[in-house]
């Protein structure tokens, strides 16, 4: 039996991301944005200021917060659940002390002070595997197995995690990060080998470049339909939770996808 997975609704405050760089102008478009993923049933709102495309250079630490503090301060008083997206401690600590639940950290929660941060607001995690920087992990895609690889990354950082005490934890393959549009294929094909970590699997393949690689989509925002392809893979491969650009369209395909595996 498949289960629907829960829908996180990425909001990149950012000028470069790959699929909505640039797109919320200032706070308020951001916030409504936000707002409007909630209603149409993400139940998170994950908010970044720091594109890790590949290339991306690495924002300061003050940069960053200027651009999505006052997005995760709206959200929270609009009552809208935050995750921040951020491998930095001072801007997961900042966006915590603001009310956002979750650290969603592309680095593994590998940055110094980082843990410990997040057990002492009593906040969830999501570990997500990558190797190296944004910057160089093209060249970073050579391993022995991709999935246990990642897997024995994915562990050691869950008992660090939990060692410190952080209760609620995800586990990320990391689709798109140090990967090759083949690898990012096997890694979903066998995201349920990740099962046996104990934690909840996230995924976030929306709008990717393994999606173009496979359909010949080559801009991001043609990539709707494919995501929609990983977003139901990824599902009955057993992922808890899927991390959308496009969250209207991919909670109608799991509903239509729950309703098929619950008549049988
Ligand atoms: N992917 C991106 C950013 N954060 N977090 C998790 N846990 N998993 C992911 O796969 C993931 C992530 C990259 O996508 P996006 O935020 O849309 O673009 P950019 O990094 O260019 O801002």
């Amino acid at each position: 039996m498949t289960r629907a997975p829960q829908l996180v609704g990425i909001l990149n405050v950012t000028p470069d991301s790959f699929s909505d760089g640039g797109r919320y102008a200032g706070r308020d478009q951001a916030v409504a944005a936000g707002v409007q993923m909630r209603a149409e049933g993400a139940d998170w709102i994950d908010v970044g200021g720091e594109s890790t495309r590949p290339g991306a250079p690495e924002v300061p630490v003050g940069q960053e917060l200027e651009r999505v503090l006052p997005v995760v301060e709206a959200l929270v008083a609009a009552g809208v659940p935050v995750s921040i997206d951020t491998r930095k401690t001072p801007v997961a600590k900042a966006a915590l002390a603001a009310g956002a639940e979750v650290v969603n950290d592309v680095n593994g929660l590998r940055a110094p002070g980082m843990v410990d941060a997040i057990a002492a607001a009593g906040a969830g995690a999501v570990i997500m595997h990558m190797r190296g920087t944004p910057e160089d992990m093209l060249s970073r895609v050579t391993y022995d197995d991709v999935l246990t690889d990642v897997r024995g990354f994915l562990a050691e950082r869950l008992a660090v995690a939990r060692a410190a005490g952080i209760a609620r934890l995800w586990v990320d393959p990391g689709i798109g990060f140090a990967k090759t549009a083949d690898q990012n294929l096997v890694l979903l094909r066998r995201l349920g080998e990740l099962g046996d970590l104990g934690a909840p699997v996230y995924v976030g393949a929306s709008r990717k470049r393994f999606i173009g690689a496979v359909t010949g989509a080559s801009d991001p925002a043609d990539r709707l339909g494919g995501s929609i392809g990983a977003a139901i893979a990824a599902a009955q491969h057993g992922a808890a939770v899927l991390r959308v650009h496009d969250v209207a369209a991919t909670r109608q395909a799991l509903a239509v996808m729950i309703a098929v595996h619950g008549s049988a």
